[in-house]
């Protein structure tokens, strides 16, 4: 075995060491995933969360602002702000944590950054105006993700004749427009954006040939948790599918996926702690 290049991922003030996988725990601050809507209690409610996280063996947390879901509403880069930036901040001060910042959004890039965020993850890839420039001004590592369209209408009959190669041919050409943007290669995550212009035979032909995206020697995101996806194939409401999502992590470990974005933190740990046990056994022999 010949030592890898770039072990270590700098975020920040943080390193994120790649030569395992991490788990990133997913942390909502849009209103719809609060009860009470009220600002101190969401704050304090997602600080708990986080801190939770944390203890539970997350190395990233996920901060977002903006609602991905079908039919969500359009928010303006200030309402993100003010829901993302206390988060961050709160964060960055008590938390032993990589801090990532779900935003496709060039000022909230560039103000995560500034208040500690660790790394920028975006599911529409950086390809708003101002947003390949407002990232590699951070510094920050950045992740890819493919979609086709906008959130709002992505599920509408999506048609691919080659979802794997497709998937692919868009990162490549994600990645090209980073580095001629100024954003290092070795500062790039990519993400094949489960769930996002895929349909379940999409989504499942996809996660099988992820190994196929390995090819393009950056470290795999994957984000399953909860997902239709799951859904579908167990006929489970969202709030039944941890033993789905669980399975699903577990392969894409086995299929390279180095950062698992997920909802259950704890439970995902557990399952990465007997992958790394397996790992580790089988480098003995
Ligand atoms: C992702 O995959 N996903 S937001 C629907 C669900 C459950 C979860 C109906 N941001 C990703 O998490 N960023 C989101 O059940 C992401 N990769 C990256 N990098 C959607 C989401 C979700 C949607």
């Amino acid at each position: 075995m010949h030592a890898i290049a770039h072990p270590y991922l700098g975020c920040g003030k943080h390193q994120l060491d790649l030569t395992r996988a991490h788990v990133m725990g997913i942390l909502n601050v849009t209103p719809d995933s609060f009860s009470d809507g009220g600002r101190y209690t969401s704050l304090e409610q997602a600080v708990l969360r986080a801190h939770e996280m944390v203890a539970a063996g997350a190395s990233i947390i996920d901060v977002g602002g903006e609602s991905t879901r079908p039919g969500a509403a359009i928010v303006s880069a200030q309402q993100e702000l003010d829901r993302v930036a206390p988060l961050i901040e709160r964060l960055a001060a008590e938390c032993d944590v990589i801090i990532s910042v779900d935003t496709s959004t060039p000022a909230v890039i560039r103000e995560s950054a500034r208040l500690g965020a660790g790394l920028i993850n975006d599911v529409r890839s950086l390809q708003r105006d101002g947003a390949l420039d407002a990232a590699a001004a951070t510094h920050l590592p950045v992740c890819l993700m493919h979609m086709r369209g906008e959130p709002q209408t992505m599920q509408d009959a999506p048609h691919y004749v080659d979802v794997a190669a497709e998937v692919k041919g868009f990162l490549q050409e994600r990645i090209s427009a980073c580095v001629a943007a100024g954003i290092a290669v070795e500062r790039i995550i990519l993400d094949p954006g489960f769930g996002f212009a895929k349909n379940t035979q999409h989504n499942y032909e996809l996660f099988k040939r992820l190994p196929e995206l390995q090819s393009l020697q950056r470290p795999l995101l994957v984000g399953v948790s909860r997902k239709s996806m799951i859904g579908n194939i167990l006929q489970r409401p969202v709030d039944q599918r941890l033993y789905g999502s669980l399975a699903l992590a577990v392969m894409a470990l086995e299929r390279g996926a180095k950062i698992l974005r997920v909802h259950d933190v704890a439970a995902t740990m557990d399952a990465l702690k007997i992958y790394n046990a397996v790992q580790d056994a089988a480098k003995e022999q």
